[in-house]
């Protein structure tokens, strides 16, 4: 994500010299914790020092769910070195790097607003009834990149309707983890933390619309959003909300992170559209990570069979 107000992070338009002390400021606001202070001044630790291995439970026998592609899946270590985190820094490394620092056993969802349930449940109660698949999808960043990912998770749909939202539901919230211990970037002030996220109540009961635990047959790396993360594959990837602690049903349209920070270039729908440029450049075409050419950006994201119906009648360039 790029950021427009002048006082923040421009990747595109600043010169290398902020981006270096702004990343320097925040390599130590990450180090803090493990830093060490000698005779000559504050330590940092070698970056990759901090990061530790970690076994990641495999979920057996999953099958394919609907509405795969057989595009070349992009590999692990891409999906889980170039990452949009900013919990974690802003650089793509960043996540890779530092996501490791965040816990994610135990960790508890609460459910809220507009619903005959709710409450606060443990992770493993939110998990227990459902059927984890495997479901490859594309994830187009609003950057103009794209990924082919193997997701293991199911439907948001099937967790909505346990919860039985009233007639007076017709948005869902999504909240992430407020930590700033754990997740360093939210001590920067570059967004409004939580990050929040939300769709309309026909979008989160989409089938396509998905919950996801893991990738490539795993528990999710923390990077990628872990334990517990959105995946919206037609909209721009900032929808896709990672590790989340909040679903709550709401009558009016949510308040949305990048929305707030930059109305003009987020909107609430975000839907991948070729046809609606950015202000600052084009989502005609996008770079698939790992390709050197550029391929044209589809409709939707190529779900547009799926899901145009949801926006029939609607200007996608007004509702952007
Ligand atoms: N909490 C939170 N969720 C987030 C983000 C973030 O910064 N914080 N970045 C978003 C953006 S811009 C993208 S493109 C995707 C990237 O997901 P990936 O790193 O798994 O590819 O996560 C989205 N979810
Ligand atoms: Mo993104």
């Amino acid at each position: 994500m790029l950021i427009k107000k002048p006082n923040r992070i421009l990747p595109s338009e600043i010169t290398d010299e902020a981006v270096y002390k702004e990343r320097r400021r925040f390599l130590g606001m990450a180090a803090l914790g493990t830093a060490t202070l000698t005779a000559g001044g504050l330590m940092l630790p070698a970056l990759n020092a901090l990061a530790k291995p970690v076994e990641r439970k495999s979920f057996p026998d999953l099958k394919k769910g609907p509405f795969g592609t057989d595009e070349e899946l992009n590999s692990f270590e891409e999906i889980t070195t170039y990452n949009n985190f900013y919990e974690f820094g802003f650089g793509k490394s960043d996540p890779a790097r530092y996501a490791h620092m965040l816990t994610t056993h135990p960790w508890s969802v609460s459910i809220e607003g507009e619903a005959e349930i709710t409450g606060r449940f443990n992770l493993e109660d939110i998990l227990k009834p459902h059927t984890l698949e495997e479901r490859i999808y594309r994830l187009r960043c609003v950057e103009a990149w794209s990924m082919v990912i193997p997701w293991v998770g199911f439907s948001l749909a099937d967790l909505i309707k346990r919860f039985k939202p009233t007639s007076k539901a017709k948005f869902v919230e999504f909240t992430t983890l407020y930590n700033p211990e754990e997740m360093p970037g939210q001590k920067s002030g570059i967004l409004e933390w939580p990050y929040v996220e939300g769709l309309r109540m026909d979008e989160a009961m989409h089938p396509l619309t998905l919950l996801a635990v893991g990738l490539y047959g795993k528990e999710m790396p923390n990077q990628n959003g872990a334990p517990l993360r959105l995946v919206v594959p037609w909209k721009y990837g900032f929808k896709s909300i990672k590790s989340v602690v909040k679903i709550r049903f709401t009558e009016t349209q949510p308040q949305t992170t990048w929305n707030l920070s930059a109305p003009g270039e987020y909107g609430f729908y975000a839907n991948v559209n070729p046809n609606v440029d950015h202000p600052r450049w084009s989502q005609g075409r996008e770079r698939r990570i790992g390709d050197f050419l550029k391929r044209n950006t589809e409709t939707f994201n190529g779900y547009a069979d799926e899901v145009a119906h949801l926006y029939s009648g609607m200007d996608l360039k007004k509702h952007f």
